[in-house]
This record gives C-alpha cells, sequence and structure tokens, in this order.
C-alpha cells in the first residue's frame, strides 16, 4: 500500500505531540512539526520520489535522522521510534492536546496531579471540580476547558460549509424538479452561514397531495431513511450526512422557512416577542387567534411583529432584535462591494500558478486590485523568499504592474510572525513593499500570555499592514491559539495594522465573533482569500458570509475601498 504524504506528516506531528509530553527540548520537537508542515506541502507524492532515488534531507528541514525515518515509513510504513513513544506516553493523553487551553505543560500536570490519562478522565475531573485544585490551575480555566470539551462534542460531526455546499445544490435541484413544487430553499445553519454545518434542512413549498417524501427517498445519495411521512422526512446520505426535508404549502413557505433557518435561539426570541403583541409564530404561519396574518414570505413574518428583514446570518440571537426595533441593523457587506484582494500565492512560493496567471485570474473575478503576498523564507513548509528572492519578485510585479490595465497589483510578503513577535525577514527588506502581511505559522501551543505578547510585539514592528489568519486556527483541525484578543485588537486599532479575515474554507479566521468584536474595537478588517490557485478568488463569497455573520458593513472592509484610498490606508501602516 502506497503511503502518502499526509500519513508521515502524521506520524511526525504524533512524534511531536508525544515528545512534547515527555518534556523533550523544544528544538527536537519544532524539527518534527516543520517536516510534517514540508511533508504536507508537497505537490506529490513523496514515496513515489524516492522510488526514483529522491534523498529526503534535500527537503528544507529535513536532516538525516528524519529522512532515515521517512524512508523507514516509506518502505515499511511503520515507524519504530513512533511506536517506542506510544508504548511510553498513556495514548489519551495526546487527545488533551486538542483542546485549546492545553499545551503539553498542562497536560503532564494533570496527569501527575490527578492521573489524568484522556479527555473521560478530564470530564470526570471537571464535573467534580478537581481541575482547579491542580497548581496553576483555578476556577476559570476549569470553566474554559469545560466550556471547550462541550464544544468539542458538537464539533465532531460538524462538516465545512464548503463541503455541505455541495450536497445542498444537488438536493435542491432535485427537490425542485419533482412536479408540483413551487418552491425549494436550504434553510438551518447552511443558510445562516455558519462555518460548519451538522445537518442539512431543506424547506419545500409544493402543491397539497405532491409526495415529495417518495421522491425523496429515490434520491441516489440516499443510503437509509430515519423518518417518512407527507410533510416531514430525514434521510442519511451515503456521506453520512443527515438531510431534513419539511414540506409546507406555498402559503405558509415564508414562516416554515424563517423557522428551520433558526437559530433556535433567534426562533424563541421572535416567539417571545410575538406573544407580547398578542400574536403566535410557528411555522405555517403567524396569527391572531385563529386568523392567520402572514407566513408568505420571510418579511411579512417579521413585519407582522413590527420588525424590518433580518439577513439570515444574523440570527443568533446575538442583538438582531434590538437592533431591528431600533432600526439600526448594519447594512451587510455583499461580494460585489469587494473590490480588491490583500493576500495571495504564486509559484514562487506555495502557490500553483504564475504572478500573471493570478493577476489575470483576479481580474476575469472581478477585482481590481491584487497584492502578492509569497511566504518569507522562515516556514519549513514552502520554498519561502528571502530578502534577494523577494527584491526578484518586486522587480517582477513592477513590470508586470507596468504592462497590466484593469487591475492594480500591490508588492506584498506573507511574512512569519516568529516565536519573540518578530518578522522573519529585516526591515529594510520589506521597506520596498506595499503591505506587510504577516501570520503565525508555528508554536501554536503559547500560553496565552506569551502569545498575546507575542502578536502585540508583531504589532510594534515598523512593517505591518495586516496580521493573516489571526487565531490559526483549521476547522475540525487545529484549535484557535491562547490570546487575549481585545488587547491586541486594541493595539491594531490605534496602531494602525488590518486584522484578516481569511476565507479558506477551514480557515474563516477570525471567526463571526472575534472579528464582530475587532471592528467593534475600530480594527479595519482585510477580508482576503488567500488564493493559491486561480480559482481561489471565488473563495471571497464565503469569506463575506463569514464577515455579514460578523455584522461588518463594506465600511469595515478595508478592500472595498477604491485603491487610492486603500493605498493611503496602506501607507499609514508602516510607521516609518
Ligand atoms: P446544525 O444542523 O447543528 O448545523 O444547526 P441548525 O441550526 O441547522 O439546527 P437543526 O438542523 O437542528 O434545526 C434547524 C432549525 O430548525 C433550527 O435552526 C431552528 C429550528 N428548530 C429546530 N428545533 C427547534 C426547536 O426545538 N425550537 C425552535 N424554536 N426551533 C427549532
Ligand atoms: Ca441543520
Ligand atoms: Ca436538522
Amino acid at each position: 500500500m502506497p503511503v502518502h504524504n499526509d500519513e508521515i506528516a502524521a506520524a511526525f506531528d504524533e512524534i511531536a505531540d508525544l515528545l512534547s509530553l515527555s518534556g523533550e527540548n523544544q528544538f527536537r520537537i519544532r524539527a518534527y512539526r516543520r517536516a510534517a508542515q514540508t511533508l504536507r506541502a508537497l505537490p506529490d507524492d513523496l514515496a513515489a520520489r524516492l522510488a526514483s532515488g529522491f534523498d529526503p534531507d534535500r527537503l528544507p528541514g529535513i536532516g538525516t535522522d528524519l529522512a532515515g525515518k521517512i524512508r523507514e515509513f516509506v518502505a515499511t510504513g511503520r515507524c519504530k521510534s513512533l511506536e517506542a513513544l506510544r508504548r511510553s506516553v498513556p495514548a489519551g493523553l495526546r487527545e488533551l492536546l486538542a483542546l485549546p487551553d492545553i499545551g503539553p505543560q498542562r497536560a503532564r500536570a494533570l496527569y501527575e496531579a490527578l492521573g489524568i490519562h484522556d479527555l473521560a478522565d478530564l470530564r470526570a475531573a471537571l464535573d467534580q471540580q478537581r481541575i482547579r485544585l491542580v497548581p496553576h490551575f483555578g476556577a476559570r480555566l476549569e470553566e474554559r476547558l469545560k466550556k471547550s470539551l462541550e464544544a468539542r462534542g458538537e464539533r465532531s460531526h460538524r462538516i465545512l460549509w464548503s463541503v455541505a455546499d455541495g450536497y445542498a445544490q444537488g438536493l435542491r435541484r432535485f427537490l425542485a424538479a419533482i412536479p408540483g413544487v413551487a418552491q425549494v430553499e436550504v434553510a438551518g445553519s447552511y443558510r445562516r452561514g455558519r462555518d460548519t454545518v451538522g445537518d442539512l434542512d431543506l424547506v419545500v413549498a409544493a402543491r397539497a397531495g405532491v409526495d415529495v417524501d417518495r421522491a425523496l427517498r429515490g434520491y441516489d445519495e440516499v443510503a437509509s431513511v430515519l423518518a417518512s411521512g407527507r410533510t416531514r422526512s430525514s434521510v442519511v446520505l451515503r456521506s453520512g450526512l443527515q438531510v431534513d426535508v419539511r414540506v409546507v404549502p406555498p402559503a405558509s413557505f415564508g414562516a416554515a422557512l424563517y423557522y428551520f433557518t433558526g437559530s433556535k435561539a433567534h426562533n424563541i426570541r421572535l416567539r417571545t416577542i410575538a406573544v407580547a403583541r398578542g400574536l403566535k409564530v410557528n411555522e405555517y404561519g403567524v396569527y391572531r387567534g385563529r386568523s392567520r396574518i402572514a407566513g408568505e414570505t420571510e418579511e411579512s413574518v417579521l413585519a407582522a411583529v413590527g420588525l424590518p428583514y433580518i439577513a439570515p446570518e444574523l440570527r443568533e440571537d446575538r442583538g438582531e432584535f434590538d437592533a431591528a426595533a431600533a432600526r439600526r441593523l448594519p447594512d451587510l457587506v455583499t461580494l460585489a462591494q469587494i473590490r480588491g484582494d490583500l493576500h495571495a500565492h504564486t509559484r514562487a512560493t506555495d502557490g500553483t500558478a504564475s504572478l500573471e496567471d493570478m493577476v489575470a485570474a483576479a481580474r476575469r473575478a472581478g477585482l481590481r486590485y491584487l497584492a502578492i503576498t509569497d511566504h518569507s523564507k522562515y516556514l519549513g513548509a514552502v520554498h519561502g523568499l528571502d530578502a534577494t528572492g523577494l527584491s526578484r519578485q518586486i522587480d517582477q510585479i513592477e513590470a508586470l504592474a507596468q504592462r497590466t490595465r484593469g487591475i492594480s497589483v500591490l508588492k506584498g510578503i506573507e511574512v512569519d510572525v516568529l516565536e519573540d513577535g518578530s518578522l522573519a525577514l529585516p526591515d529594510p527588506a520589506l521597506a520596498r513593499l506595499d503591505l506587510v502581511v504577516g501570520a503565525v505559522h508555528s508554536q501554536f501551543g503559547l500560553s496565552r500570555k506569551q502569545q498575546t505578547d507575542r502578536l502585540l510585539r508583531a504589532l510594534d514592528r515598523p512593517y505591518l499592514s495586516v496580521l493573516a489568519h489571526p487565531t490559526a486556527r483549521l476547522i475540525e483541525q487545529r484549535p484557535p491559539i491562547d490570546c487575549d484578543w481585545r488587547l491586541v485588537f486594541r493595539r491594531a486599532a490605534e496602531r494602525p495594522c488590518l486584522l484578516e479575515l481569511n476565507a479558506q474554507p477551514a480557515r474563516l479566521d477570525l471567526d463571526d465573533v472575534l472579528a464582530r468584536e475587532a471592528a467593534a474595537n475600530g480594527v479595519l478588517i482585510s477580508l482576503a482569500s488567500d488564493a493559491h490557485r486561480t480559482e481561489d478568488f471565488a473563495l471571497l463569497e464565503g469569506g463575506v458570509r463569514q464577515a455579514r455573520r460578523a455584522w461588518l458593513s463594506a465600511a469595515a472592509i478595508a478592500n472595498t475601498r477604491p485603491i487610492g484610498e486603500l493605498r493611503r490606508l496602506l501607507r499609514r501602516t508602516f510607521l516609518k
């Protein structure tokens, strides 16, 4: 069986985790982490390269020792030293590292003080309030751990919005084609634009007598049927995704769409408001006594309780009713308002397309400006640019900008924010750029204090225009870094430095809650694709969805500005 890069990378990450749990020195641990990153970023399978005589120690950050392990893994599918480590460290201890507040030191402290071996032990200790007894832990950390454990349970079977979208579109088309079906919408968390989706909820308006349930059971992706009936069906697709379908008469479509869009908390609040006005709301309409006064459209439902339209992205019971009642709902940003993109890669580092092709693709996507921000040298995962490489790219961009019409090309870099908050390239190398995008790509597990200091120090560097994907989370794969965001937001606002809302589907970072808080603290947002391929500018749409969930209007987003204004803004981010 061929061994894929991902599997070797996962083994190296596991070794790094286990080494850190056994208190091994940081240098060795980092070497494994960097090697894992390198492997994940390779465009082709290393096993195939080895077969044709390639020596893995020619890869950046991979020395003889790691090269030997790669060869062993490719040849035998195993890694003996990993197996030895697994025997010496309790298996479940590594699970603890997946929690945002727990790094190796805390995991070991829990193990030594309370004999906590795994998440189940942790859960029990939390229930018994024993965690606060461990030195340096305390009741507040206990509370946070409880929350992240709950969030984890909820998260484990959620899929990315972008993945759900593939299923949703197919289902919508299928249901819409059933004779007698008037309207179909995908509701639930999908419609609210949450970054992950638990299951899909579709609302169908159909004439009486149309058997939507039977048609659905004939959909070729259906693996099993959970519930079946005239008005509601639930099925599970082959992928494991659950789909709930509700069928209502056309006159109730708005009310049903409203009800099944949720969120639950939003619905409950709406019902309370209705009750205070002597009305009743359910999935069939709004009622005064027995008479139905609204329900055909969502607007009619809200109007019946005296409110203007509330966009689905806002329906989380996070203040939208008060804002609606005061007629102060935000004028939410739209994709059409995004004029440019401040984060994109080319083949010069880990992108797949040339500078020229990326710029042409951005123009085709309707953008008026594009910043090229390839990686700096430090990140072991890719062939990053050093000062000389960057200088050469700057020349290329200037030459290209000269002969390009219809789109402005900005000179940038995505430079690593190192552990001490310094940047991976010296200031003079950055001075010729239009913008500097800083990003954390390593040392995700630092304590809250260390991580906050790191970002605050980065924000004191003379050249820093944008902090990219600030929390460094990867949905379902890596928790956000721990940080006192309020301090970072305040510093970013006064400096100024933009904070990014990265539109990669697994990042969507800042998330909705933090992006809203950042904007409330006066921070301007860069809504960026982080494109690595020419197709990636389409990802901006998902970023806009998250921005809308964050209550952002065009004014809160830097790259809705015309190029002249944007350039002035970027110049202010350079402190000298
Ligand atoms: P998910 O599937 O976990 O990503 O999240 P949702 O929001 O799609 O939740 P889901 O699929 O359980 O239900 C879809 C919508 O139906 C939900 O957002 C609001 C509505 N709903 C479900 N259960 C209740 C309920 O008990 N009360 C009220 N008022 N609404 C509910
Ligand atoms: Ca759902
Ligand atoms: Ca559902």
